[in-house]
């Protein structure tokens, strides 16, 4: 065999053609917005604000409608992204303060390590929220590691941790991007750090004011949670930093060529505080929510001209998704709620950001391969947890047993050739709570608070007995069928205990 290949490469060499590579792996683009709900964009039935990129991509790919992230927050849902694993069987995979250390064992098996194994160039460019440096958190000042490049990706650029908290900088590979080394860097979650006003004792300074938390130090006119001091030349401009990340990713994009790439474009948008580009402002007539909306569709479609322009479109299979549902209101005056307009962020789902019921986790998910994965819309149910494993098969890269464990290769139905996709998917809400999906239901485990969140206004889904809900009949989750079911509550409850006792490998 390798003789063959020799002589092959030898023939080919000596009539002067370039070798021929075996079939040319596809790039992958995984766009990954923020908070962006189901009923966010108009391919899903928005009607106020309008996203003619994202659509583009859903007309000519495969549009689910029974996509979920793992869990309704940021953090966790990042980390089974990237590991294959639910975070909830780890603790400390929360929402992340900005000073924590890296959340994802450097010896784990992970998706852009798959990547890379199978040859790929990967990079990941903007909210990274999953910690960074080791225990006890990064020097800022220094070569912060470990991070995304011990996990998998070749190159990194990043905001370290959500927009809304502090270090308010990006973090290039391992380094703070324009650090002054006379005017260093300091950090801390404990209590105020040098001398620079919060938004506590200074809301006269503010130009978008704090509806709840987010009044510690004050960053481009508004307050964050944590506190820093210093570093002030690295310091980023909220109002551009769509332009500054998608600049990163098309850059990335352009130096790859040649080599198959894997891009994460995890988007700052539609998260808060929304500071859309002046470009956006007042467009959308919802405010700077709406504003934002309108923002991350235009990052999206600079990405897909620079896809086109160097001839890529057809090699390179594009997935847009977010990491969580909706919220309205996230701790900013930025006039979400009173500019809503009827818009509904979460379509016909219950619940958003944070909670049990499926606005939480149901997400836009659209998958783009020209020639491969047909055009339409599935309604199979999948979980970003699957694609750590479907990569793997994509790229060859076959995972050894116990890696990823939580990580099903759903391949087939991402590309849209199975209807079915996975048996059950698993929810994870704030509190822990977990939810299970099979079939036409869906079983919340009881769990104890608060039925409302007053300050988002999020319905959470947490009730202390059991709730069922038959998602074919009742999308919106309404009524609650468990004591009509008590078998069906106690088949699902068994199997959600079975997987939850599942060991966490790697
Ligand atoms: C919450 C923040 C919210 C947001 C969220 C994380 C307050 C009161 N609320 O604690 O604004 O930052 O954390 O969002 O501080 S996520 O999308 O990264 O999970
Ligand atoms: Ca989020």
């Amino acid at each position: 065999m390798q003789t063959k290949f020799l002589f092959l490469l030898l023939g080919s060499c000596l009539l002067g053609k370039p070798v021929a590579v075996a079939q040319q792996k596809p790039n992958i683009v995984l766009i990954y917005a923020d908070d962006l709900g189901y009923g966010d964009i108009s391919c899903n039935g928005a009607t106020k604000v309008r996203t003619p990129n994202i659509d583009q991509i859903a007309k000519e790919g495969l549009q689910f409608t029974n996509a979920h992230a793992s869990s309704s927050t940021c953090t966790p849902s990042r980390y089974s992204l990237l590991t294959g694993s639910y975070a909830w069987r780890k603790t400390g995979t929360g929402i992340a303060p900005g000073d924590a250390a890296l959340l994802i064992p450097t010896d784990r098996v992970t998706l852009p390590g798959i990547l890379q194994r199978a040859g790929y160039k990967t990079g990941v460019v903007g909210k990274w929220h999953l910690g960074l440096g080791p225990k006890g958190g990064p020097d800022w000042n220094g070569d912060i590691k470990p991070g995304p490049r011990e996990i998998g990706f070749t190159y990194s650029f990043l905001l370290p941790a959500t927009g809304d908290r502090v270090p308010c900088v990006y973090v290039e590979n391992q380094r703070i991007v324009g650090l002054d080394p006379t005017d260093p860097i300091q950090v801390s979650y404990k209590g105020p750090i040098g001398n620079e006003p919060t938004g506590k004792d200074h809301p006269e300074l503010l130009k978008m004011k704090y509806s709840h938390g987010h009044d510690q130090t004050i960053i481009n006119g508004v307050s964050r949670i944590g506190y820093m001091s210093g570093g002030k030349s690295a310091r980023w401009v909220d109002e551009e930093m769509a332009d500054v990340l998608t600049g990163k990713v098309n850059q990335f994009i352009e130096t790859s060529k040649g080599r198959p790439f894997f891009v994460y474009f995890s988007t700052h948008d539609i998260h808060v505080p929304r500071l859309p580009n002046s470009r956006f402002l007042g467009k959308s007539g919802m405010g700077p929510r709406g504003d934002a909306i309108l923002q991350l569709d235009w990052c999206v479609g600079e990405v897909m001209k620079t896809l086109d322009r160097l001839g890529l479109k057809e090699n390179t299979m594009v997935i847009v998704s977010s990491d969580n549902g909706p919220v309205v209101d996230d701790g900013y005056q930025d006039q979400a709620v009173e500019k809503l307009n009827g818009h509904k962020p979460a379509g016909p789902l219950r619940g958003g950001k944070y909670s049990a019921f499926d606005a939480g986790t149901r997400v836009p998910f659209i998958v783009r391969w020209p020639g491969k994965v047909k055009p339409g819309k599935s309604d199979a149910l999948v979980s970003q947890v699957d694609l750590a494993a479907s990569f793997a098969t994509l790229v060859g890269q076959p995972l050894a047993k116990g890696e990823a464990a939580d990580s099903f290769n759903t391949l087939d139905t991402f590309l849209g050739q199975a209807k079915k996709g996975r048996e059950y998917v698993i929810e994870h809400a704030i509190n822990g709570t977990l939810s299970l999906i099979r079939g036409n239901w869906k079983y919340i485990e009881p769990s104890n608070g608060p039925t409302l969140n007053t300050d988002t206004n999020i319905e959470t889904g947490y009730l202390p007995k059991p709730q069922l809900y038959d998602l074919k009949a009742d999308l919106g989750e309404t009524k609650n069928l468990a004591e009509k079911y008590p078998q069906i509550v106690a088949e699902l409850a068994t199997l959600l205990q079975t997987v939850r006792d599942k060991q966490d490998t790697k």
